[in-house]
């Protein structure tokens, strides 16, 4: 971990301290530096050592306090008073801040009323039913408790792919340096870019295991090795993450990466399907009779059983089989295939960057086009714009436009308010070339109600974009009830995209909504929702979950040209 990433930790960790022990605004500002720690694209090292203390404090969010703080960190390893923060309540109640749900207010109550010290004590109470007879709790807060335990559960065994990715992919280049090593890839879920990991799983092709296995459980982000062998090595990561890694031989690899990618439920579907055309499939190659036929690579295997190559994303038993026999596989959408990026936030709302930087980045990832979307008036906590300061923010685009070299879209990212209505009326919403619309309340009602809310929102006559439309946060928050196959219908008559928001907690829709949306013909807009410059690389797993969804060109109305997607803009 860099200390970037270590530093925004330690302050997240202090705002939710701060924010337990009552202190107003301080916690905000340590989560608002904490981000900014995070996106920033220099090591915070030497931004210090190239400008000291002077550097930090343009660091956005960064103010003199908080750059002493960073200081004495590079300078001695610690912060005095992050320990004295974090000494100061028990290590348990700290930890049930992190309960999906939970704030830092609830925290303190169940810890100083119920004397409730740890996650332990708190599913206890909350099954005994203690949690409901403390005021202004009841039956209801109790429920989402034990909600969010299940999350909480759930998310230290599945990790996000944004996490996984970037690791496995490192894992598997490094391998493949260690002397005597002819190839090592990355396989199963990871491989299928789903949106969560179980565990990493790594294929290495070499005559020496030994060395591979000795460099592996040897890395530095290694915490327990679990298990050592001549073929196969475990180990646990200091973040958790468990990974797998096998060592073949060459004239297996294909085989063995069919099998190791998965998913299981294809693996059974085309093992079937090699018993009826009279192989035996295994991960050491095709076998006809025990004779080995082939198994080098894959597109040997899926081949000789008469398939096309299933790209990895597509491998989950549902369809693509039947697809790769009668050359019915869609073309996917490509990782190159991204045109502009139609969600991101400046600083005019809660953004860290200017529109000048978004644009300016968005330019060097080469779009044509993007548009920015900062936040409505209702989004108070996200600094929204009401319709004067609305004003001012579309003469600076304007501006803006003048400099860059890529079309900027008017756009905002616009409440949709608990009757359905927008948080801008018509004669407002009509200034801008693009409309976001987005449930930001009130996750909690029922299927009916929120239903007749959005069906209402995609109504209005100005909408573009369905932006998170389920609402979900992957091990945080459960989708809200909805009536999606409705809210598809309705997207469709009206020539509305529903977005499929990158960002890495969010992958809203999923891949089977996804799936479901471009079956009734609905278009998708893949957007980064960046908050920042380098949020915008998160399109790549957008991309993927618009792959596992078997969405192509066709389907994503950000992979079309400017004037084409102008046209369904104007609806
Ligand atoms: P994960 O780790 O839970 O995110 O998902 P996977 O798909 O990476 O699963 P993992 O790591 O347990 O196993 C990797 C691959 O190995 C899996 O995708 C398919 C294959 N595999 C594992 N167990 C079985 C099995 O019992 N039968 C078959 N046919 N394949 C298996
Ligand atoms: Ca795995
Ligand atoms: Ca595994």
């Amino acid at each position: 971990m860099g200390s970037n990433k270590e530093i925004a930790n330690m302050f997240f960790e202090m705002a939710d301290v701060l924010e337990m022990k009552g202190v107003d605004w301080k916690p905000n500002a340590y989560r608002k530096a904490a981000r900014s720690l995070e996106s920033l694209e220099l090591p915070v090292e030497q931004v210090y050592a190239e400008s000291g203390v002077k550097g930090l404090r343009e660091i956005p969010g960064v103010g003199e306090g908080l750059a002493k703080k960073i200081e004495e960190f590079l300078k001695t390893g610690m912060m005095k008073e992050f320990d004295e923060l974090i000494n100061s309540i028990p290590r348990g109640v700290e930890e049930m801040m992190h309960v999906p749900g939970l704030g830092p207010k609830k925290v303190m109550r169940l810890f100083k009323e119920l004397k409730i010290r740890n996650v332990q004590d708190l599913e206890r109470a909350a099954r005994e039913g203690r949690l409901s007879k403390l005021p202004g709790f009841g039956e209801k807060s109790e429920q989402d408790v034990l909600r969010g335990l299940g999350l909480l559960k759930q998310g230290s065994e599945r990790k996000l792919l944004s996490i996984a990715l970037p690791l496995a992919r490192e894992f598997a280049q490094r391998l493949s340096r260690v002397n005597g090593v002819i190839r090592a890839e990355p396989a199963g879920s990871v491989r299928r870019l789903k949106e969560t990991i179980g565990d990493i799983d790594i294929l290495v092709i070499s005559k020496n295991s030994e060395r591979v296995m000795d460099f592996f459980t040897g890395m530095p982000e290694v915490q327990t090795i679990l298990a050592k062998g001549q073929t196969k090595s475990t180990v646990i990561l200091k973040d958790g993450l468990q990974a797998d890694v096998r060592v073949l031989e060459e004239k297996s690899f294909g085989a063995a990466l069919q099998y190791f990618t998965g998913s299981k439920e294809h693996n059974v579907a085309l093992r079937q399907l090699a018993i009826k055309k009279g192989f035996k499939l295994s991960e050491y190659g095709l076998f006809r009779k025990d004779k080995y036929v082939c198994g080098r690579s894959e597109e040997e295997v899926y081949s000789k059983l008469g398939l096309k190559l299933v790209p990895p994303e597509l491998r989950e038993n549902s369809g693509e089989i039947v697809a790769a026999q009668k050359n019915k596989l869609p073309k996917l959408l490509s990782f190159d295939a991204m045109k502009g990026d139609l969600h991101m936030h400046s600083n005019w709302s809660d953004g860290l960057h200017s529109i000048e930087q978004m644009a300016r980045a968005a330019q060097s990832r080469g779009y044509k086009y993007i548009a920015i979307t900062d936040h409505s008036k209702s989004e108070r906590i996200a600094n929204g714009m009401d319709e004067k300061r609305l004003k001012s923010y579309l003469k600076e685009i304007d501006k803006v436009q003048e400099k860059v070299d890529i079309q900027i879209l008017k756009g905002a990212e616009v409440d949709i308010l608990p009757d359905g209505s927008l948080d801008f009326a018509d004669n407002v919403l009509k200034e801008l070339d693009i409309v976001l619309a987005a449930v930001h309340s009130r996750f909690k009602s029922s299927r009916e109600e929120m239903t007749k809310r959005i069906l209402k929102a995609l109504d209005n006559k100005y909408v573009n974009i369905l932006v998170h439309p389920t609402g979900r946060l992957i091990n945080q928050r459960e989708p809200y009830q909805l009536d999606l196959e409705k809210v598809m219908t309705k997207a469709k008559e009206q020539g509305i995209a529903l977005e499929l928001d990158c960002y890495p907690t969010r992958l809203d829709l999923k891949d089977s909504h996804v799936r479901m949306a471009i079956e009734r013909g609905c278009k998708i807009s893949i957007d980064t929702d960046s908050h920042a410059t380098d949020h915008l690389r998160h399109m790549e797993l957008g991309i993927a979950q618009a792959r596992r969804g078997w969405a192509g060109v066709k389907d994503v109305i950000n992979a079309w040209p400017l004037k084409k997607l102008e046209r369904f803009l104007r609806r």
